[in-house]
């Protein structure tokens, strides 16, 4: 069974939580706090897995989530860091947000992509010793990790895709053009998934060919394959449309060509629009007395197409076909690479910067989704990005938020992973 479309949920482990301990040793009085910080979730990782071309891996397991870091443990120790998830996906793999549609990430010619990252570790009470607060008796809990629900959906890097009726030679031209060997039969209905060849040709003119189960095929599969195939060729820069020409099949070339163009055109009208060579194909079994090559030929003209006769049984005109479509190419744009469209809640977005501040055990707590967001961005052991953490709470009034809630001088203020005292 192909799989080319999923849906799946995938979870980054949480920050460990931060340790509270105190220091002892013999002939030392007062330990000091030492509890450790906790260690970071592991991350949801996807990684490109060149020569795979189906989502199979993903039709049963649906679920992914990464393990959470260790807590923090006594004697400023650590907690261990979790291990990232990784997720291999074929080239040419979109992940798009399941809710929006929007895409996330197009898995082509890239480096691995952090799906999701882990959370933090909370800090551990060592790093609550301020002059005011001697001995801190509190840690930190760590940050959750990022969730999501994406689909991934594989639309194959190929320059050309191969179209046409059933039976009309598709997967016989592409195995005589390239090394791939797809099945090849008498009967309509086989093709059930998409093949992609390698096709050399000069130095470094050479492409690569999807031949797609036609859309017809799939239709009369009742499969839900139907117009789904298409993404495959969505990427393509140009198509190679084959044509039975013979008279065996249909005597209505003209026709043939119709319905496919109808099939692209109910899918993409931009897909029905890029260049075309027909490839007349089968010319070793043409019969000129069922075929009316002339109308055929004037239609062609009429619709701006490249013809050429070929045979993928005698191998008539190939090497000219491979030519034709090397020259082409190289006068076309490069293969589509899709733009990230999903845009996450990031810190340049016109978010609701509020937040909300609660006094609790003489403690005043802030919390907001902004602020949450922010501080996963800031390293707290980077004193350049502490100042500049708290330059960003003075311009965005939390200072003012918090000095509102009657929070003053010594005061200690608690976000999230992050104490420490108020000093005005
Ligand atoms: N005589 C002749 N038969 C061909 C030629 N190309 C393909 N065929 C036959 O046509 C049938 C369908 O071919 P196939 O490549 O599977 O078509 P597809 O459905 O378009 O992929 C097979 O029996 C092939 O052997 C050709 O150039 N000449
Ligand atoms: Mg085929």
């Amino acid at each position: 069974m192909f799989i080319d479309k999923v849906k799946i949920y995938v979870k980054a482990g949480n920050g460990g939580n931060g340790c509270v301990s105190f220091h002892r040793e013999k002939y030392v009085s007062h330990g000091g706090p030492d509890g450790g910080d906790g260690g970071k979730g592991g991350n949801i990782v996807l990684r490109i897995e060149n020569g795979s071309n189906t989502l199979f891996a993903y039709k049963n397991r649906k679920k992914f989530v990464a393990a959470n870091g260790g807590d923090g443990i006594a004697g400023k120790k650590h907690g261990a860091t979790a291990d990232d998830v990784i997720l291999p996906v074929p080239p040419g793999t979109v992940v798009r947000d399941a809710q929006s549609g929007q895409i996330i990430k197009d898995m082509s010619n890239c480096e691995d992509f952090i799906l999701c990252k882990g959370g933090r570790g909370g800090w551990g009470n060592r790093h609550f010793a301020t002059p005011t607060r001697q001995i801190p008796r509190f840690a930190k809990m760590g940050m959750k990790g990022e969730e999501k629900e994406v689909v991934l959906e594989l639309k194959m890097l190929a320059d050309v895709g191969l179209v046409g009726l059933p039976s009309a030679g598709k997967s016989s031209i592409l195995s005589v053009i390239s090394s791939a060997r797809p099945k090849i039969a008498a009967y309509h209905f086989t093709t059930l998934s998409p093949n992609l060849g390698v096709v050399s040709y000069g130095e470094n003119q050479g492409f690569v060919c999807a031949d797609i189960p036609g859309l017809i095929e799939g239709a009369a599969e009742g499969a839900g394959l139907g117009l789904d195939f298409l993404r495959h060729i969505d990427r393509c820069r140009m198509l190679i449309h084959v044509v039975d020409i013979s008279g065996i099949e249909s005597t209505d070339p003209i026709a043939d060509i119709e319905t496919i163009t109808a099939e692209l055109e109910k899918y993409s009208p931009e897909l029905a629009r890029r260049p075309r060579i027909i490839a007349a194909n089968k010319y070793d079994a043409f019969d000129p007395e069922l075929i009316d090559l002339e109308a055929f030929e004037s239609y062609i003209d009429e619709k701006g197409y490249e013809l050429i006769y070929v045979s993928a049984a005698t191998l008539h005109n190939i090497d000219t076909l491979i030519q034709m479509t090397a020259e082409r190419l190289r006068l076309l744009p490069p293969l589509t690479i899709y733009e990230k469209e999903y845009v996450e809640e990031d810190l340049s977005a016109p978010l609701d910067k509020t937040v909300k501040v609660r006094k609790t055990n003489g403690r005043y707590e802030v919390e907001g989704d902004w602020l949450y967001r922010f501080m996963e961005t800031i390293n707290f052991a980077d004193r350049d990005q502490l100042m500049y953490f708290e330059k960003v709470l003075r311009e965005n009034g939390v200072i003012k938020a918090l000095e509102d809630a009657g929070c003053g001088e010594g005061d200690t203020v608690s976000m999230y992973d992050f104490e420490f005292d108020f000093i005005e």
